[in-house]
């Protein structure tokens, strides 16, 4: 009888003990769980995946919450016709109802996942991942959506697949048992010795807990009610919060979107045409702000409002300044090229991108505050309370260290700061970049301290110069010959003057620069390599800036910064 059992059925009193054979269930017969129950377990697991889905795409910053991707996927895929009815009949109300619909439809798949997983745990688990793999396929068919895109659908499907298990698994069974047999009847003879260590907690019942049917159900069925009812709330919750996140995410995205920058009062130095090596492999030394890599401490996107929001200036100044939006908007505005780096990027990493920023000098502003003589930092914080110490000097001096309002001729991406953020040229972004920068508190080193200073990284963070090879990649089969070796390097505000590349560890060798767009910003080269040797081989590469070559000793990225040289290991022949 015990294997017939279904997963989840009570084990027998003693089950656990070999000791001690289990009493005898005369009419413990294959209990079925009740189908409410079933179908609420689905259901509840539906809100949970729903619910995990739409919190990790907000905290993934991407519009890809599996329902609306889902229902975007829909009215994508709806022919011409229906869309017409849809709209006729439901006028602008439609893509509630869609949604609305939606959800419909997903709680009624979500009851019979339940009812299937009750009888047989892989039907139900197959609804939940077909179901999961539609919302993939929905999130990644979105225009412009990388693979990332579909995270939230399947980390939906994991949390989804696991609250139905548990709550299947703890599924109230109508199972009508006799009365279980008095300790008397113990065919161990052990009676009344049994003691409370012999048994393991909740299994075994002394006969006085009267008729076990009657016990065995009410406990089930409030434990698994309870479970579902925290499930649930649990899901609605994350819902909620994705919901209101998305709702404050459209309003500013709605803002932005109405913005018209005023055009610079110093534009940008033309960019030479061949800023770009024109390698197949080396991407463009414009980084496009939909690539440009994403660094912060937020787990919901800081939502804004340029409207409502104020810069103040305060600390050691003469004089508090605030700055309104519309202030800001109506000053003299530069428009600078400035390659934005993280301290985090190790030898070779990508967390480092090239854009054209409009903004206001922040000099500007600390004049108009005029710092006391004894400050020598600037703490800016960001909306979300997130900390940078700069070098008052950075900022002060006739650098373009930016109260940036534009990125790429737009307003700043949500993500990247929207509306205002600091960029300063040659400092890593962790004490310089703050994005959604409410304030500014002119201090001391000696006085205070930075969000990661408080975590182990340095106060200080100059940009080190920095080489990476791009192409071929590590690990490539070359054919022997002519070999396109390429790449970017990078010193902010100091510039790149040589590149040089080493293969085997031989003889250094003059890489060709392509055109500088300015110091601030990184410069691209190429060089070719004649393969003739069949064999592994390893490229290195080295930048120098005015004050000589990069360090090659390998260091971490703490405290401040990795260095050493990139390389790639290939295979020609
Ligand atoms: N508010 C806020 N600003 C921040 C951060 C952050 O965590 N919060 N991270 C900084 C770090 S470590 C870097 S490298 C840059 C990255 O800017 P990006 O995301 O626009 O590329 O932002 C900086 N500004
Ligand atoms: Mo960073």
């Amino acid at each position: 009888m015990t294997t017939a059992a279904p997963e989840g059925a009570t084990p027998a009193p003693g089950a656990a003990h070999p000791s001690t054979p289990p009493a005898p269930r005369p009419s413990d017969g294959p209990a079925r769980a009740p189908a409410w129950a079933a179908a609420l377990a689905g259901l509840a697991a539906g809100v949970v995946t729903v619910g995990v889905g739409s919190l990790v795409a907000i905290v993934a910053g991407a519009p890809t919450d599996p329902l609306v991707a889902v229902g975007a996927a829909f009215v994508d895929a709806t022919p011409a016709w229906l869309k017409e009815v849809a709209a006729s009949t439901f006028g602008t109300a439609d893509k509630a109802v869609l949604m609305i619909g939606e959800a419909v439809v997903l709680a009624a798949l979500a009851a019979l996942a339940g009812v299937l997983a009750a009888r047989r745990w892989a039907w139900g688990a197959a609804v939940v991942v077909v179901l999961g793999l539609v919302a993939m396929a929905a999130a990644l068919g979105r225009p412009d959506a990388s693979w990332t895109a579909m995270i939230p659908s399947f980390a939906g499907t994991v949390a989804g697949l696991w609250t139905l298990k548990a709550l299947v698994d703890r599924l109230p069974r109508d199972v009508t048992r006799p009365r279980r047999q008095r300790r008397a009847d113990d065919p161990t003879g052990r009676g009344e010795d049994t003691g409370p260590t012999d048994v393991p907690e909740g299994q075994g019942r002394s006969a006085d807990d009267g008729p076990a049917t009657e016990v065995t159900r009410g406990t089930d069925r409030r434990r698994f009610l309870q479970a579902a009812g925290v499930a649930t709330a649990l899901g609605l919750v994350a819902v909620a919060m994705g919901r209101l996140a998305g709702a404050a995410g459209r309003a500013v995205t709605a803002v932005r979107d109405t913005i018209r920058l005023p055009a610079p009062r110093t534009a940008a130095p033309a960019v030479p045409a061949g800023v770009d090596v024109g390698a197949d492999g080396v991407g463009p030394w414009a980084t496009p702000p939909d690539d440009f890599y994403r660094i912060d401490t937020a787990l919901v996107v800081p939502q804004v409002d340029p409207t409502t929001w104020t810069l103040r200036v305060h600390g050691l100044v003469e004089q508090e300044v605030e700055l309104t939006w519309d202030e800001l908007l109506a000053s003299d505005l530069v428009e600078a090229w400035v390659t934005l780096c993280c301290v985090s990027n190790p030898v070779g990493g990508d967390l480092v991108g090239n854009q054209r920023w409009l903004g206001l000098p922040v000099r500007e502003v600390l004049a108009r505050a005029r710092p006391l003589g004894d400050a020598d930092m600037v703490l800016s914080r960001s909306a979300d309370g997130w900390t940078a110490s700069t070098p008052l000097a950075a900022l002060t001096d006739d650098r373009d260290a930016l109260l940036a309002v534009g990125m790429d001729g737009a307003p700043l991406p949500v993500a990247h700061g929207f509306p205002v953020r600091l960029v300063v040229p040659g400092l890593y972004g962790y004490v310089s970049a703050t994005k959604w920068v409410t304030e500014l508190e002119v201090t001391r080193f000696a006085d205070a301290t930075a969000y990661w200073t408080d975590r182990g990284w340095s106060p200080h963070g100059p940009v080190k110069t920095q080489s990476r090879i791009d192409v071929p990649g590590d690990g490539a089969q070359l054919d022997a010959g002519e070999v396109v070796v390429a790449g970017t390097a990078w010193a902010q505000h100091r510039g790149i003057t040589r590149v040089q590349v080493q293969v085997d560890r031989g003889p250094w060798q003059d890489a060709t620069l392509a055109d500088s767009g300015g110091i601030d910003s990184w410069r691209q080269w190429r060089w070719t390599w004649t393969a003739t040797e069949p064999g592994r081989h390893e490229l290195r590469v080295r930048a120098f800036d005015p004050d000589g070559p990069q360090t090659g000793a390998a260091a971490g990225v703490l405290p401040d910064g990795a260095t050493g040289y990139d390389y790639v290991q290939v295979q020609v022949g």
